[in-house]
């Protein structure tokens, strides 16, 4: 015969010598003593006002046990440690904490994480209005959670000006400068914005296939943003038979995972194998070398965390033993030819007055060749942070959605 469910999620606890069994929604969990030691919310272990803690690890005893536990009122449940300490759990939150670490922090009141969700070339981009941006909270907000779900996001309308791509980011997230100063100028003319000419492959009329940018830096920029300035010759000018140049995104991720389910070894050899990105500085005055995997994963392994991929980079590899290398190289030779097959991307053409918002350790971009007749193309180009994006993430949420 069947128990009542209130009887069947009756919590219990049970104590044997250092570890704590806890009974709860028809799961038993063990729980070390330091461990809920570390979640105590007395004021002898965080500051009341924002739960920060107090103590360094090294301030409580060693071989701190259990003296005793117990279960008050069904939703509580009460430790007393052998250092004389008592501290109360409520056991909603222990049990959210313990079901999903990642979701269940301590500090923050409320907390929310979209997760990446893949694409391929039939992703309908979303555009938005830069007007609507500033004036309106919810579209602020769509558009950070599509940047942090999809990776990629158009704005439409963007005054022409000189440098307002940083003002933009600024509003979005924190900016990432980088030596080459808050921006950068994407454009046949060489940019002397800085004391020296700074020179990249972006800068000459020659396509660029699929790439993150700078690999060769730590951290690799978060964000990218490009914002279209000119795009042909004609300077908005009519009659104008239009810019032939043409921009490519491609989801990362979901190439990496179209990798790993053809051929885990692949996925595993560019996942652990790291290879050297470089920069000379733009001008030969300086170096960047930094050396990571193509693909960066989690400590547990089971979720990608960023993709550093970039042929004008070097991506170097190490000398590999020979059966090694030939497994590597046709590893990262799949992963190339998959990113660059024409049904994974989406295609366009920025009209000035976009810009283009998209993750930077995800989403790969290319542009195609620039003829004479479109050298006057110029895009001015920012980076900004992820975590500035979090926050605003979070921030609105709460406004908007409550
Ligand atoms: C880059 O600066 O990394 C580019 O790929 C240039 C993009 C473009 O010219 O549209």
């Amino acid at each position: 015969f069947l128990l009542p469910r209130m009887l069947l999620a009756m919590p219990a606890v049970d104590l044997s010598q250092s570890s704590l069994q806890l009974s709860l929604d028809g799961h038993k969990f063990h729980l070390d003593p330091y461990w809920l030691r570390e979640r105590c919310l007395s004021q002898l272990s965080v500051d009341l006002s924002t739960l920060q803690p107090l103590l360094n690890p090294h301030e409580l005893p060693m071989d701190m046990t259990f003296e005793n536990a117990s279960i008050l009122g069904n939703d509580t449940l009460q430790v007393a440690f052998t250092d004389g300490h008592t501290s109360k759990y409520q056991l909603k939150t222990l049990l959210a904490e313990l079901t999903d670490f990642r979701s269940n922090p301590i500090q923050p009141a409320q907390y929310e994480r979209p997760r990446p969700s893949l694409w391929s070339g039939d992703l309908q981009l979303t555009s938005y209005n830069h007007h609507d941006i500033i004036t309106n909270e919810e579209v602020r907000l769509n558009l950070t959670e599509m940047l942090l779900t999809k990776g990629v996001a158009l704005v439409k309308k963007i005054p022409k000006e000189h440098g307002i791509v940083t003002a933009f980011a600024k509003n979005m997230s924190t900016l990432r400068t980088t030596d080459w100063g808050p921006f950068f100028n994407v454009r046949v003319t060489p940019d002397t914005a800085g004391k020296t000419a700074k020179q990249d492959l972006a800068y000459t009329g020659k396509a660029i296939g699929l790439h993150t940018d700078n690999p060769y830096r730590d951290p690799t920029p978060d964000f990218q943003l490009l914002h279209a300035l000119e795009h042909c010759s004609c300077n908005g000018k009519a009659p104008c038979d239009g810019c032939s140049v043409l921009n490519y995104i491609v989801d990362g991720f979901y190439i990496a995972e179209l990798l790993r389910n053809e051929s885990q070894e692949s996925y595993d050899l560019l996942s652990s194998i790291p290879v050297r990105f470089e920069n000379n500085g733009g001008d030969g005055t300086s170096a960047l070398v930094t050396m990571f995997p193509h693909l960066e994963l989690s400590h547990d392994k089971k979720e990608i965390q960023a993709v550093r991929f970039s042929a004008k980079s070097g991506q170097y590899a190490p000398a590999l033993s020979p059966e090694m290398a030939a497994k590597f190289y046709q590893a990262r030779r799949r992963f190339s030819e998959l990113a660059h097959q024409p049904e994974h991307a989406l295609t366009m053409q920025f009209e000035p007055g976009d810009i283009l918002v998209f993750d930077n350790r995800r989403v790969l971009h290319a542009r195609s060749h620039i003829p004479a007749n479109d050298a006057a193309r110029w895009v001015q180009g920012c980076y900004m942070d992820r975590d500035g994006l979090w926050y605003a993430f979070e921030r609105l949420r709460r406004i908007v959605r409550g």
